[in-house]
């Protein structure tokens, strides 16, 4: 089997490389290296000449560089053109192999890769169908993990054999940041476990019909063109789907998110609202109807100058979204309802306010608004003076007197803002609900998969409580993924009875302590002083400076007197306080309340059903809060289940194909945790062979090794003998590797190859 015809030669040629690798630096003339660079993150380029410490390196782009020994890496030239399917078969598993690997294949489209279990997605930015259609789903149909290329069909397909053959519940979690293709991931992966475990059509709807179609009509309502994305989910979204014994859907549950309810009232040019308000003006007869005009006069959508958008007609996604209403169970009467509500919230937007006839009140500004306030109090079936004076004045209580206040003009606008807030966050949940109970639950079902698409980690110039939120999300989504990584990482080598009690577990408790302990928490402070009359953000940012001044992850900018950052796992984030207390706290003002909740609409008045007594007396709701258990809940569910990873890239800011930016990937690969799961797997042995593989490999290194008596495992541990390797450990049927020690044989392979074949050859002329 492993026989080599040349052995003494050989053996000479082996001691004597071995003896040089041991005196030698890591790199000599001629050796190919990466080095950071300012512009394109990594460059490569090949040693010229060594100098102690220094190397001076002649850069492919031209360019010439002197750098330290410990911070150039070796580059492989020897990896294939295409690169490979799966990072951990690199040579060398750093930053730069890793990023250079994600680029030539997304320069052959080929936009998935693996990183052991997790997929790296990256954004193609055009249609591929061809990756996607029935016919490839057939083919990924229970093939073997790896076998195929990589694809979220892969991932799916696995997780569900796991479900069906260990009744384990899975989820697939996915994530990067806005723009990433996290929701165009999810519905491939749904659309996957529809075809393996649809139903044969009964009478009406199947559930998986129910469940695909589930998407248009929350992105219709949920969805938004930013400036990251033309379709961006302003939402988190986790889609439980429910199995029965046969391995077939049953029933599923969506849980949403923080739908950003800021986006109603207030937009920045050039984004845009959510769509359904421009789908409903670009539908005709529901224009007449509503006595709506085009999008652009509305204030609540021209304070952007983006009304259209490219490659999207509204008239047609009006028509497809209530087709998809439809098949969700939502009845016609509910669907006129529903857009009635959105045509109330576009008039309500139009209300403008000047001064009322006594001072320090207000009234409707004109006719035009007369005209609006009308139509929405129309529409919203209330009463239209109800409705001017929920706007206009506010209901003090104190000391069981209630007393009735003007709002000034500026008081009034704001009511009305949020007003329409409130409006449309309920209308959104209602949503929600009634899709989860008309598809329905399995109450039997034992085995789910669920499927979370949620906002990747934030960091803009200005951060405000959203990104909090989100980064929190991501903060504990981390932990969860960091855990699972050491947990599989360990698995293995205790299936293997190997040592892996020195590597050290990274965690990330202390910054979800700083953001969510009680009492102490930034939360908690938060809740606290939003429950203080008096206080203001100033407030709130000093009890954060007091209370945080020795913490390690957080500090005070130096130039602000309200702003704090937080040193998240991902990177440092500054958070402006201004709107942190408004928006944390979550109340619909008694005076809409009472008003809609009369409404003759019975789907209006559904939307605000009266408030308990107890409730009352809570003086409010906290955002934070009830997110931060919401997670809590989302957290408890995974743990149950065995988690498989997506991570999506997006490799440009301008949302074009074949354009792949080093240092933005680079930046989502550190913050994605990828470069992390990287780095955990380099702390232990990275490198895995079964010993017949590692055999067939490295047999030419110590032929001696290879003589018959001797079992796989014996030759392999005589070849690591031979090749003076330290550290590394021997399974039950694997060797286990320290990263960069495959490299090291390898180079002494080729070398062995390269020598022995040119000794061949002069051998071979000499005969002739
Ligand atoms: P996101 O969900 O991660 O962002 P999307 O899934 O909406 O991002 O993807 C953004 C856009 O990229 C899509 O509208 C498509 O045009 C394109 N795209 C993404 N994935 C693919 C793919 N596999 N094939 C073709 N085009 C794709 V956000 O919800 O903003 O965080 O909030
Ligand atoms: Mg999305």
């Amino acid at each position: 089997m492993h026989t080599c015809q040349h052995q003494p030669e050989l053996m000479s040629i082996l001691s004597s490389l071995l003896q040089a690798s041991k005196t030698k630096s890591r790199f000599v003339v001629g050796s190919h290296v990466w080095i950071e660079d300012a512009d394109e993150a990594w460059m490569d380029g090949q040693v010229e000449e060594v100098n102690g410490e220094d190397l001076v390196i002649n850069c492919t782009n031209g360019k010439k560089a002197t750098v330290n020994l410990s911070t150039a890496f070796p580059k492989d030239t020897e990896s294939p053109r295409g690169g490979v399917e799966d990072m951990t078969r690199l040579a060398y598993l750093h930053e730069p192999g890793v990023l250079q690997n994600l680029k030539s294949r997304y320069a052959l489209n080929e936009i998935y890769t693996y990183t052991g279990n997790i997929l790296i997605a990256v954004n193609p930015f055009q249609r591929l169908p061809h990756l996607y259609n029935n016919h490839m789903m057939g083919i990924y149909k229970g093939a073997e993990f790896g076998e195929l290329s990589p694809h979220p069909f892969a991932i799916t397909d696995r997780a569900y054999r796991l479900m069906i053959n260990d009744r384990i519940s899975q989820a697939i979690l996915v994530s990067g940041e806005s723009g990433a293709g996290k929701t165009e991931s999810t519905k491939s992966l749904m659309q996957y476990l529809a075809f393996m475990g649809g139903k044969a059509k009964a009478e009406g709807r199947s559930v998986q019909e129910q469940i695909l179609e589930s998407n248009p009509v929350l992105e219709a309502f949920g969805n938004a063109k930013t400036v990251r994305n033309n379709n961006s989910s302003r939402f988190g979204k986790f889609v439980e789907i429910q199995f029965d014994q046969y391995g077939k859907i049953s029933g599923a549950a969506i849980r949403t998110y923080l739908l950003e309810r800021s986006r109603v009232c207030q937009i920045s040019d050039p984004e845009r609202n959510y769509h359904c308000f421009y789908m409903l003006c670009a539908a005709p007869e529901e224009r007449a109807k509503y006595k709506l005009g085009e999008a652009k006069t509305f204030r609540y959508l021209n304070q952007s100058n983006c009304i259209e958008l490219n490659g999207f007609d509204d008239s047609k996604e009006y028509v497809e979204t209530r087709r998809a209403m439809g098949i969700v169970g939502m009845s016609n009467e509910e669907q006129d309802a529903i857009f009635k509500v959105v045509a109330a919230i576009l008039h309500l937007g139009n209300v403008e306010f000047g001064e009322g006839k006594e001072e320090d009140s207000s009234a409707p500004k004109d006719e035009k608004s007369q005209f609006h306030l009308k139509t929405a109090a129309e529409l919203f079936m209330c009463d239209a003076k109800g409705l001017e004076e929920s706007l206009c004045k506010r209901v003090m209580a104190t000391r069981g007197e209630s007393i009735t206040k003007n709002l000034d003009a500026k008081g009034a606008a704001l009511s009305r803002d949020a007003l329409s807030r409130i409006v449309y966050s309920r209308l959104f949940d209602w949503l929600v609900n009634k899709i989860n109970s008309s598809i329905g639950q399995d109450p039997d079902s034992k085995i789910l998969i669920g499927v979370l698409d949620i906002y990747g980690f934030e960091s803009f110039k200005t951060n405000s409580f959203e990104q909090f939120c989100i980064n929190l999300t991501n903060e504990k989504l981390q932990q969860h993924f960091n855990q699972h990584v050491f947990k599989m990482e360990q698995e293995e080598y205790t299936k293997e009875e190997i040592d892996w009690s020195y590597i050290q577990f990274v965690d990330n408790q202390e910054i979800l302590d700083l953001i969510e302990k009680k009492p102490g928490g930034i939360i908690a402070l938060l809740d606290e002083t939003c429950m203080l009359r008096n206080s203001t953000h100033e407030t709130f940012a000093e009890k954060l400076y007091q209370k945080f001044k020795d913490s390690p992850h957080f500090s005070k900018p130096k130039f602000s007197r309200s702003d704090f950052t937080v040193h998240h796992y991902a990177g440092h984030v500054t958070y402006q306080t201004d709107l942190f207390l408004d928006k944390n706290i979550d109340y619909a003002v008694n005076e809409h309340q009472i008003l809609l909740n009369a409404s003759t609409c019975p789907f209006v008045s559904s939307l605000f059903p009266p408030v308990e007594e107890s409730a009352k007396s809570t003086k409010f709701t906290s955002i934070g809060s009830s997110f931060k258990q919401q997670l809590q809940s989302l957290l408890e569910t995974l743990s149950a289940t065995e988690p498989h990873y997506i991570r999506c890239i997006k490799p440009n800011n301008v949302l074009k194909p074949e354009i792949f930016e080093n240092s933005n990937v680079l930046q989502q690969l550190r913050c994605g945790g990828v470069l992390e799961a990287i780095r955990i797997s380099c702390l232990g042995y990275p490198t895995r062979r079964t010993f017949y593989e590692f055999v067939n490999r490295f047999g030419i290194l110590h032929p001696k090794a290879l003589s018959k008596g001797n079992t796989e495992i014996t030759s392999t541990k005589m070849i690591l003998e031979k090749a003076n390797l330290v550290g590394y450990q021997i399974g039950k049927t694997k060797v286990f590797l320290r990263a960069g020690q495959m490299a090291e044989l390898d180079a002494l392979r080729t070398e062995v190859l390269g020598l022995s074949a040119k000794k061949l050859q002069t051998k071979v002329r000499s005969f002739m």
